[in-house]
């Protein structure tokens, strides 16, 4: 066992040098050719890469190992691009090949084999191998070295406890169910994507690791970081920017990008580990009316079932499901139950008959099955690597789905188990759509696996609306099926505080719907805090309040006073600030840049933002500074440079600095871009009522004009990937005697909005 005292440091090893590491070099080039699927291929005496261009400024390198060829058909359902034909000029000097687009240069040197990327219009070196490259391990692992500059910056990697930049740390990515702790040192947590952006002042370039084994990134290094990977192939896409849009755009372009969600999965959610009761539920929903607090949906976590058994409620506790969905939906509320992949061993039990007997669950190469302890005791794992038993599963839901249910909550399927390696048997054999794997191998796409079957299987039953799917576990490209909450968080304040860079970090890492348990898991939350959290969670992509059993409730008005007014004021303003948010999610969808943003996204010029983790912008226009610290009343802002209005005061405020905020506990700083018009919409209770009135609110810039995107689509149906959406550009000026005159050029007419009117509202 670890020692968790002083022992731990064990000054006996201090010092000592690392055990040489094992692992074969790539060597030197032999033979350079191009194959004919464009590919290019180098046989090294260590191993054969290819180096596959997927457009001008993405490249694919992979490195078979130990005479593997490497391998370049499978998608692995990440992949969602094809290689692009791009003209690649080929230049073969005697020490090294150059392979050059319009916009990438990618020069691999013969002896020893190195790659190195450059911008091909500025000739700058982007990165490179240095002393050491690619190489491969006697166990299978495979690994790289990469030079790196004192200035360079790493962010992404998807859902990662700490800050936001992630130079000087060590990831590793493998699926973990994590109770506690969330320490900025816990690096597996449970989603996975070994993405990451290199920003070199307002440079930018992406890597992405395509390997589904667990993996790691150490970043720990002065000038050199390494990759690594326990098994397959070393098989990473380089995007070369140049801006970090531009990266986060060639990755979404990559592994896909994240619909738009059904508008009431952007309000305001309740959940509770558990509302046990059909009567609890009706009660929660009528304080939430009788509080004037605006509320979409609410969540059934494990107790609606029958002893855990998934696609059931428990008779006793819900006897009429349907009725209840349809009671509430009917007061614009949805219901959203909790699913986990463990399936109850019980041969009574038809799930796990059906499955068992049509081979739909993970099992050993002798073909037994796998079995784990989770909530049903003893239950069987589906095997959502392959096609039969994801379509099964999908089916299955038609249970939820004609009851009403639209939305599915999946948790567990890191897979959590209940036993000492907290997860299912490395050896366990995957069908993997006929190609067999180890868990060892697909650990990390598990979860990945199972929302794209709950997904899919959810849109086939419910007629072309979207479904929502949350989930705790993920791998890239995971954003095309669900949202992604960070898991088990607890009641403190530096959860609070890491939410914004967790969820930062997972929108560059492509997941824009994304969000921490307002008010914090577990551990006792309090007034103050669930107050300041709901501010923050107001103005992340994903809001929901979720706690646990052992700890004290936490509904917006459960500490009353000025903590329930705060609540509920924030929650009334999410709703207000629907239509800017939810153009935020269409823009996404189109670009992959993330709704919730670092600030260096807007500002990469400016360098006192690179490493700031405490404030965000929504969007282009919007900057959000929450207070994460009890007893705080003012806050330290940066504003980079142009003009900025306080929201609640209108005060204009020159950029380029920073300012002290008054931020008493019911205000948390919000600063609008001068030169925008903000749309925001009249108060509402849900997302199914009708919005009275449009507001355009206009920031005046210093010259007198302002612009801003208005964007609306039905909010529920897939209609707006056929067209059926509406945007517009509003451009306002200040005509002679001050009066606001706004031109609309609407960009998109295919659905009419349902607003009732519009209202401008001119600022300064
Ligand atoms: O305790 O379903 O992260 O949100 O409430 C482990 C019960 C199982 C873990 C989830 C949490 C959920 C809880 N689940």
């Amino acid at each position: 066992m670890a020692a968790d005292n002083s022992l731990a440091i064990h000054p006996d090893q201090y010092g000592k040098k690392i055990a040489a590491e094992g692992f074969t070099d790539i060597g030197s080039v032999k033979a350079f050719s191009r194959e004919g699927d464009g590919a290019f291929r180098f046989a090294c005496t260590g191993g054969i890469v290819s180096v596959l261009f997927y457009g001008e400024s993405v490249v694919r390198v992979t490195l078979g190992a130990a005479g593997e060829e490497p391998e370049l058909g499978r998608d692995k359902h990440v992949l969602v691009a094809r290689p692009e034909a791009v003209e690649v000029r080929v230049l073969e000097r005697d020490d090294a090949v150059e392979l050059t687009t319009d916009a990438l240069r990618v020069v691999v040197r013969q002896a020893p084999m190195r790659v190195a990327y450059y911008d091909a219009v500025t000739g700058e070196l982007l990165v490179g191998e240095g002393g050491r490259g690619m190489m491969h391990g006697a166990s299978g692992e495979v690994a790289s070295y990469r030079a790196m500059r004192a200035e360079d910056r790493f962010y992404g990697f998807g859902e990662k406890a700490g800050f936001l930049d992630k130079r000087g740390e060590k990831l590793s990515m493998w699926n973990t169910d994590v109770y506690a702790p969330h320490n900025p040192e816990t690096n597996e947590l449970y989603v996975s994507i070994p993405f990451f952006l290199t920003l070199r002042g307002s440079r930018a370039f992406g890597t992405f690791l395509f390997n589904t084994f667990k993996t790691a990134f150490d970043l720990s290094g002065v000038d050199e970081y390494r990759m690594h990977a326990e098994g397959g192939q070393f098989d990473t896409f380089f995007f070369a920017g140049p801006t970090a849009k531009d990266v986060v755009g060639q990755y979404t372009a990559l592994t896909g990008r994240a619909p738009i969600p059904p508008k009431w999965a952007l309000g305001y959610h309740q959940s509770r580990y558990s509302y046990e009761t059909d009567a609890e539920v009706r009660d929660l929903v009528r304080v939430f009316k009788e509080k004037n607090i605006p509320l979409d949906a609410v969540y059934l976590d494990i107790h609606y079932m029958h002893g855990y058994r998934v696609f059931t409620f428990d008779r006793d506790r819900f006897p009429d499901p349907a009725g209840l969905i349809a009671e509430l939906r009917a007061q614009g509320i949805r219901v959203i139950p909790i699913v986990d992949p463990g399936v109850k061993a019980d041969p009574a039990y038809s799930v796990f008959r059906e499955g068992a007997a049509s081979g739909k669950f993970c099992g050993f190469a002798d073909g037994s099955l796998f079995y784990g302890q989770v909530w049903p005791e003893k239950s069987a794992f589906p095997d959502f690597t392959d096609e039969s038993a994801r379509e099964w599963w999908g089916d299955l839901h038609a249970f939820y789905a004609d009851k009403g249910i639209e939305g599915i909550w999946n948790d567990m399927n890191e897979p959590s188990v209940f036993n000492e390696s907290k997860t299912m048997d490395l050896d366990v054999l995957h069908r993997n759509d006929g190609h067999p794997a180890t868990h060892k191998e697909l650990h990390n796409q598990y979860g990945f696996f199972m929302s794209k079957a709950t997904y899919e299987g959810m849109a086939r039953r419910l007629a072309g609306r979207r479904p929502f799917v949350l989930t705790r576990a993920g791998y890239s490209g995971v954003q095309r099926y669900a949202a992604v909450w960070t898991g088990d968080n607890r009641s403190f304040w530096e959860h609070l505080e890491m939410s914004v860079p967790m969820c930062l970090n997972l929108g560059l890492s492509g997941v824009p719907l994304c969000g921490a348990d307002v008010g914090g898991f577990a551990h006792d939350s309090n007034g103050e805090l669930l107050a300041r959290w709901t501010q923050a969670g107001a103005f992340l992509p994903y809001f929901r309040n979720h706690s646990e059993m052992k700890a004290i409730r936490q509904e917006p008005w459960m500490f009353g006073g000025e903590a329930e007014d705060v609540a509920r004021k924030y929650i009334q303003l999410r709703y207000r600030w629907l239509p800017y948010l939810y153009g935020l999610f269409a823009e996404a969808n189109r670009t992959g840049v993330p709704v919730m943003r670092p600030l260096f996204l807007e500002f990469p010029d400016d360098g006192a933002v690179h490493g700031l983790s405490d404030q965000f912008m929504l969007g282009s226009r919007v900057l959000v500074a929450p207070v994460v610290r009890p007893g705080v009343t003012k806050r330290l802002v940066y504003l980079p440079a142009g003009e900025w209005y306080n929201y609640w005061t209108d005060e204009k405020i020159a950029g380029g600095t920073h300012i002290v905020v008054d931020a008493p506990l019911d205000t948390m700083p919000i600063f609008v871009r001068a030169g925008t018009v903000l749309p925001l919409a009249t108060p509402r209770m849900n997302t199914e009522q009708p919005v009275e009135a449009l507001e355009l609110h206009v920031y005046w810039s210093a010259n007198g004009t302002a612009e801003g995107t208005v964007y609306e689509d039905d909010g529920i149906s897939f209609a707006y990937g056929e067209g059926a959406s509406y945007e517009e550009l509003v451009v306002a000026s200040r005509g002679e005697d001050g009066e606001a005159i706004l031109r609309a050029d609407v960009v998109r007419d295919g659905y009419e909005p349902k607003w009732g009117e519009r209202r401008v509202v001119a600022h300064g």
